[in-house]
Formats: structure tokens, sequence, C-alpha cells
């Protein structure tokens, strides 16, 4: 094994910058660069010395030197941490120095792919800390972490010593066992089994709130010019962001802010008010649009209610229908508004009324953007699924189970039966990783960030 070395701290000044060395030779990596054979920090104490490049009385820097010998370390190797000054300048030099004494610059997640071979932690709280470093929003950071203290392994534990279970008994039927299976051990084990597929299904209803939390949606809002769109955007944000002003055609450009709705992460977007115009850069804002339309998860089409009904406002009714969309209908607080209510044909989507003014429906709005995604209960207690892989490999694990639930009452032979329970186990297995082919764990490994 060799040496891995990485900046474990961004790229850029800061106060402190880490380098992180893992594998057989950090300590003595760390003794050649500080001139000093005889080192060696205890693992609970940090200490302070010079760095100096070698053989030069010259010193890079003065850095606070920690020694975590194998195995009680994150790796399960030896590991050193340096922290430096958070200047690029010396953190770049300090790297180099490892590398001319053999250490070799780390590949995205190697530490944790190092830590999950040496059994520091299973596959599923490796990516739970990619995920936690990712997370965007408190409830995103809050799933990742309840991974990674093993919520997720824990529970599919139950699940696998009850399919072990059932597959010693029924080897052990094969084996010493001339008849059939008697009724009542047939029932049994059917019940057991029904209560593993309950809880794969159970777990896996938890995906579609927990990609929310974890992907985030994308919103745009969309109308003609001056209905409030760029008012609607700065109340979702709580920020005056966008300019917003009496004349029509105020924004030119797509604007993008990130807000969090129930702990989902929302990526919002303002556009240029859509109308036919012949001004160039106008109709550049409108191609933008469209673009920014069709990639939305969801369209938000604002139209002013003070107002009767534009061309332009049934025009863009129409575009937002092909995909997902709500009506946001705005300036609920003009006189006109109540007056034209009753005479306003009713949308065929959810609409909402809405003041951008007084904020009066704003968390209506706030609730409708996430409504056609099933509901999120990011504060509730409940763990949720929030990686297609996970999802994708618990679904099959509870096919495979059912099948030999089904094939157990048509009254198959044992064989047959086992088939199903042990490739249900071999999916779970690679959730957590025992049975993850090298390909995938490469593939999930890619996804990390260097230095972790
Ligand atoms: N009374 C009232 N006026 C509003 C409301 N929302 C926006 N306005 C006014 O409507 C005008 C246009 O608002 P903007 O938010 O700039 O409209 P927009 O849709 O972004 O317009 P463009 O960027 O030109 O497409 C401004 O004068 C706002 O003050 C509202 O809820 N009530
Ligand atoms: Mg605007």
């Amino acid at each position: 094994m060799d040496t891995i070395v990485a900046l474990g701290t961004p790229a850029g000044r800061s106060a402190i910058g880490v380098i992180r060395l893992s594998g057989p030779d950090s300590l003595s990596i760390l003794r050649s660069i500080v001139g000093d054979d005889h080192l060696k920090p205890r693992p609970s104490q940090s200490v302070l010395r010079s760095i100096r490049s070698n053989g030069s009385s010259s010193i890079l820097d003065r850095a606070l030197l920690s020694y975590f010998p194998a195995p009680n370390s994150y790796t399960g190797e030896d590991v050193v941490e340096i922290s430096c000054h958070g200047s690029p300048v010396i953190l770049r030099q300090v790297v180099d120095l490892t590398l001319a004494l053999g250490a070799r610059p780390a590949g995205p997640g190697e530490f944790t792919l190092r830590a999950l071979g040496n059994d520091k932690l299973n596959l599923c709280q490796a990516e739970a800390i990619r995920d936690l470093i990712n997370a965007q929003t408190e409830a995103a950071a809050q799933q990742a972490l309840r991974q990674l203290m093993g919520e997720l392994s824990a529970r599919l534990q139950v699940s696998k010593q009850k399919l072990i279970q059932t597959i010693v008994q029924l080897e052990s039927a094969l084996e010493f066992v001339e008849d059939d299976l008697p009724q009542l051990k047939k029932r049994q084990i059917a019940a057991e089994l029904t209560d593993v597929t309950t809880a794969f299904a159970k777990l896996a209803s938890t995906f579609e709130s927990g990609h929310l939390l974890r992907e985030g949606l994308k919103v745009t809002i969309v109308g003609r010019p001056n209905v409030g769109k760029s008012s609607l955007f700065n109340m979702l944000l709580a920020s005056e962001r966008a300019i917003v002003s009496e004349v029509p055609g105020t924004t030119r450009d797509t604007i993008t802010e990130r807000i969090s709705l129930e702990g989902v992460p929302v990526l919002l977007t303002d556009t240029a008010g859509v109308r036919d115009s012949t001004d160039r850069i106008e109709n550049m804002g409108v191609a933008r649009t469209r673009q920014a339309m069709s990639e939305a998860d969801l369209v938000m089409v604002v139209i002013d209610g003070s107002e009767d009904l534009e061309v332009e406002d049934l025009r863009v009714l129409s575009q937002a229908r092909s995909g997902r969309h709500i009506v946001a209908l705005n300036k609920s607080d003009a006189p006109s508004f109540a007056v034209l209510e009753k005479s306003r044909p009713s949308f065929e989507a959810r609409t909402i009324n809405v003041s951008a003014v007084t904020a009066g429906g704003l968390e209506t709005l706030r609730a409708a953007i996430l409504e056609p995604f099933g509901s999120v209960d990011s504060s509730n207690a409940g763990f949720l699924i929030t990686d297609a892989r996970h999802y994708d490999l618990l679904v099959r694990a509870r096919l495979e189970v059912q099948s030999s639930v089904d094939l157990l009452q048509e009254g198959a032979s044992e064989e047959l039966i086992l088939i199903g329970l042990h490739n249900g186990l071999r999916f779970l297995g690679q959730i957590t990783g025992e049975t993850t082919p090298n390909e995938i764990l490469t593939e999930i490994f890619a996804t990390f960030c260097i230095g972790k």
C-alpha cells in the first residue's frame, strides 16, 4: 500500500489549511519535513514544528502536526495531519515536499475508500460522508448524519438476519428431510419473509422525500412583464435580490438563487417577462426564460390578478401546461383584484392568491411549490432513503424475496425458494458494500471530493 496525500481543506486562502497523509510512510515523511527522526506526536496531542524544504535551513511554515497511528485512524492506516497557515503558496510547497518524499496525490474519496477497505465504516456510511459534505440544507445534513451513524445499516441488519435464518432453515431441510416442509413451518417462514418485504417496502417508500431532500428542486418563475415575478422571487428569498420596477421588461436575464422549503433545497429562478418584442436584448432574455422553463421541475406562472387576463398570459399558461406547474395569482392586495375575481375563469393548475406587497398567501405558496412532489416531512423523526442506488437495490431485494414467498406458497422446492433469498441478501450486501462489485465502487468513489 502506498502513502497518499491531499489537501483536506478547500483550495484558496483560509486561516488554516490541512494536509493529510495516509499510509505506511506517513510518519517518516512527516519526520523528514520537520527534520526530526524521532518525532512521534501522541494521538491526542498536536505539536508545533517548523517545516523546512529538504536540506534547506529556510523555514517554509510553522505548522501544527497530528499523528494517528494505525488502526485507530480515519482510514485505519497511519495518518498524519499537517495544519499549515492557509496560504495556497505554502500548502502547494508542503504537498510538493511530501510528493518528493514518495507520497502520491490521493484520488477522489481515496481516504474513505481505504477506510472502507479496513472496515472502519461500511459503504452506505462512506456515501453518507459524501452526502454530508454536499448537503444543501440542514434537513439533508441531518439525514446524511443519521446514515453515517449507521441507521440504514442497522435497519438492514434486522432483515438480513431474518433472511439468513430462513436460508439456514431451508438448507437444513434440504439436507436432512426427505419429505416436504411441514405446513406449519411453511406458514411461519412465509410470515417471516413477508415481514422482510414489508420492511423493505416501507423503507423504499421514504425515497420520494429523501430524494427531494438530497437533490432539491428547480423552480422557475414565468409570466408576462410586470405581473410581479421579481417581487415574488424577492419575497420567497426574503431579500431584495432582483430589481423591481413599474416598467415592463425590467428583468432582462435569468437570476437564480437557492432557498430552503421545509428542508428541501430549491433553486429558484426569476426570468424576463415573456412578450413579443423588437428589442434584441429583451428577446435574448425571453429565449433564456424558455430555456429555464424547460429545465424546471416546477414552473410557477405568475398572473396579475389586478388586471384582466391578456393574450400573453394565456400563451405562457399553454407553454407551462406540458410540465408540472402552479399559478400564482398576484397583487391580491389591489382593490381591482376582488372585483375581477368574480369574472375570472378558473385555471387548470393549482392556483394561489398572493400579494408580493403584503406577503399574503406566502405560506400557501411555499407549500404549493412542494405539493406536487409528495409530502416532505423532514421535521419528523423518520429516517429517509436519499440515494437512488440504495432505493434501487431495496426494490430489487424486495422483489426477490417476494418471489420466494410466492414460490413457497405454490409449494415449490426449497432449491427454487432459496434462489430469491440469496439474491435478496446479495442486493442488501451491495447497499452496505460487502457484495458491491469493484466497478460500482469505483463509480461511487468518483463522486467524492479529493481529500476525503
Ligand atoms: N399592488 C401590488 N403591486 C405589486 C405586487 N407585486 C408587484 N407589484 C408591482 O408590480 C410592478 C412590477 O413588479 P416586478 O416584480 O418588477 O414585475 P416582473 O414580473 O418581475 O416584471 P418584468 O421583470 O418586467 O417582467 C412593480 O411596480 C411592483 O411594485 C403586488 O402584490 N401588489
Ligand atoms: Mg422582473
